[in-house]
């Protein structure tokens, strides 16, 4: 069996069954006049972890596996708004509302795009969520199961926002996870710490954790 060295303990591969997951690695979120700036966040963190999250995906894309994004969006309409988000904090720019780069988290709009380093190519899936977790609202389960896969590799931001929920999500729907630790990143550098401590704590309750290196290495050699 081929594993992968991770914590608590090795991820055993199955090199079939594996994709991975990049969460909402946006403009919205790393770039100045987008959500995560309205919320008040420092969003530079999010820019240095670009050339690890492009890393994981090019070795993802030479190995042969598949990679799939998520975009945090929602309808032009505000119908897939619950009021509560829309209300949630007290935000400079709400969501919908007309910003720099465009109205806040609406889908088609240039705030809302993926990194254009990190834009997914012909045939990678994208699937664009209302909610935290990238299984709610979504046909992400169904396409998970078409294509056979079992164990998920997760990247994107934040930590402890929106990929901790979607592993948490997959979890109960029986994928085996594993967070890329350089290929995540938090407003709060104690919520990424925090977050990778409780993923991975009493023997990986919610997943697995590695490094970049470590997983890179193992997918090229399998
Ligand atoms: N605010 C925050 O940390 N995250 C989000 O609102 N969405 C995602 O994590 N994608």
């Amino acid at each position: 069996m081929v594993e992968i060295k991770a914590q608590p303990f090795p991820f055993p591969l199955r090199k079939q069954e594996i994709a991975l997951v990049v969460i909402d690695m946006q403009r919205d979120f790393a770039e100045p006049g987008g959500f995560g700036a309205s919320l008040g966040n420092d969003v530079g963190r999010i820019a240095r972890i670009v050339p690890d999250v492009k890393r994981l995906i090019q070795g993802f894309r030479e190995a042969g596996l598949k990679v799939i994004h998520t975009m945090e969006c929602h309808r032009p309409d505000l119908s897939d708004l619950p009021v509560a988000k829309r209300n949630r904090g007290q935000p400079s720019l709400r969501i919908g509302d007309e910003g720099p780069m465009g109205r806040i988290l609406i889908a088609g709009e240039p705030g809302t795009a993926i990194l254009s380093e990190l834009a997914p190519i012909d045939g990678e899936v994208v699937i664009e969520k209302p909610g935290k977790g990238a299984f709610y609202a979504t046909v992400l389960g169904d396409v998970l199961k078409e294509r056979g896969i079992t164990q998920l590799v997760f990247a994107g931001v934040t930590t402890e926002v929106c990929v901790q929920t979607t592993m948490r999500e997959a979890n109960d729907r029986g994928y085996e996870c594993l967070l890329c630790e350089q290929a995540t990143e938090s407003y709060f550098p104690e919520f990424k710490e925090a977050a990778i401590a409780m993923i991975r704590a009493q023997g990986a309750i919610v997943g697995w954790t590695a490094d970049i290196d470590d997983i890179l290495e193992t997918i090229s050699h399998a």
